[in-house]
């Protein structure tokens, strides 16, 4: 078995050790640009198309994350008929559970007021947030955004999730499609955004869509900068209708220096470190794959190119 292997950042030599050891007699190698020798499966995280886009004998191509938009943004140039596998959750959901607990608690409790209190030499008491007040609402309720529901339920807070065809999740207030959208909004006092990035969803976080969100309401993002108009999030927080936001991805990343986010005290950033992929997790998940697929056995995970997910 030939497996190619690419990852945009890092050292390759981990997941070729890791591979090693899953697939002893299976032959590995990095892609250089210009090889376009024959491969059975390809593992890439942020490919180029020129590595994909001669390969029609690939058996699949292996997502090393859980957002396909970095592949799907070659359309058409992609071989046809190669199923596009993603990582079902791989250690990812429970990481991005604790992110976005921490984020809403930390609002939720006022953690992030009394920090800046203790910075300037304040000990005041604040009145506590009532949780009646204070639905979460969940922006994608695939494998990541439910297991963050699930997460958030243990602490009482009522929940709202949004997909784009009609769910049914215990616990959960459930959305759907376009027509569900604008009371799911006009209901959640947090907002947290899990969703793929599609056609569809880009820009989805605007002026208007933002604007419908209760006066005092926060933003988590955990899925992809793209999802967000950065400077209309910028200006509903200067005038107060957003309270502040948790955001851990951006249009650009790295997020510029001079970037306005960073002087924003009510707005957090991290890099891009919500959900790291577990390399462990994600070889044996992606050496099951394989095995079940040289079996002639279906597998979970294959990507719906026209859905974008
Ligand atoms: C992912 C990511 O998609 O880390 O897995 O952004």
């Amino acid at each position: 078995m030939r497996i190619l292997f690419h990852a945009a950042d890092g050292n390759p030599e981990p997941w070729l050790a890791e591979l090693r050891t899953v697939f002893p007699d299976a032959h590995l190698r990095v892609w250089q640009e210009g090889d376009n020798g024959p491969a059975d499966y390809a593992l890439v995280w942020k490919p180029p198309l020129e590595m994909l886009q001669q390969r029609a004998g690939l058996k699949a191509v292996f997502n090393l994350g859980a957002g396909v938009d970095a592949i799907l943004q070659f359309g058409d140039a992609l071989p046809q008929g190669v199923p596009i596998v993603r990582l079902d959750d791989a250690g990812m959901g429970v990481q991005m559970a604790e992110y976005v607990t921490y984020a809403v608690l930390r609002y939720f409790r006022r953690f992030d007021e009394f920090e800046a209190q203790a910075r300037a030499g304040q000990w005041r008491f604040l009145k506590p947030h009532d949780k009646q007040d204070f639905a979460v609402g969940i922006l994608g309720l695939g494998v990541l955004g439910s297991r963050i529901a699930q997460a958030l339920a243990h602490f009482g807070f009522r929940l709202n999730g949004w997909s784009r065809t009609p769910k049914d999740l215990p616990g959960v207030q459930c959305h759907a499609g376009a027509q569900g959208f604008d009371e799911f909004l006009r209901s959640s006092r947090v907002l947290v955004c899990a969703l793929p990035l599609t056609g569809e969803t880009a820009g989805l976080l605007n002026r208007d869509t933002l604007g419908k969100l209760p006066q005092h309401s926060y933003l988590i993002n955990v899925a992809r900068g793209a999802h967000l108009v950065e400077e209309d999030l910028l200006k509903l927080v200067q005038n107060e209708h957003i309270a502040g936001a948790t955001l851990d991805v951006f249009q650009q990343e790295p997020l510029p220096p001079a970037h306005p986010f960073r002087q924003e005290p009510r707005i957090t950033i991290t890099p891009h470190m919500a959900a790291l992929t577990l390399r462990g997790d994600s070889v044996r998940q992606i050496a099951g794959k394989i095995s079940a697929m040289e079996r002639g056995e279906p597998i979970a995970g294959v990507v719906d190119r026209t859905r974008g997910y």
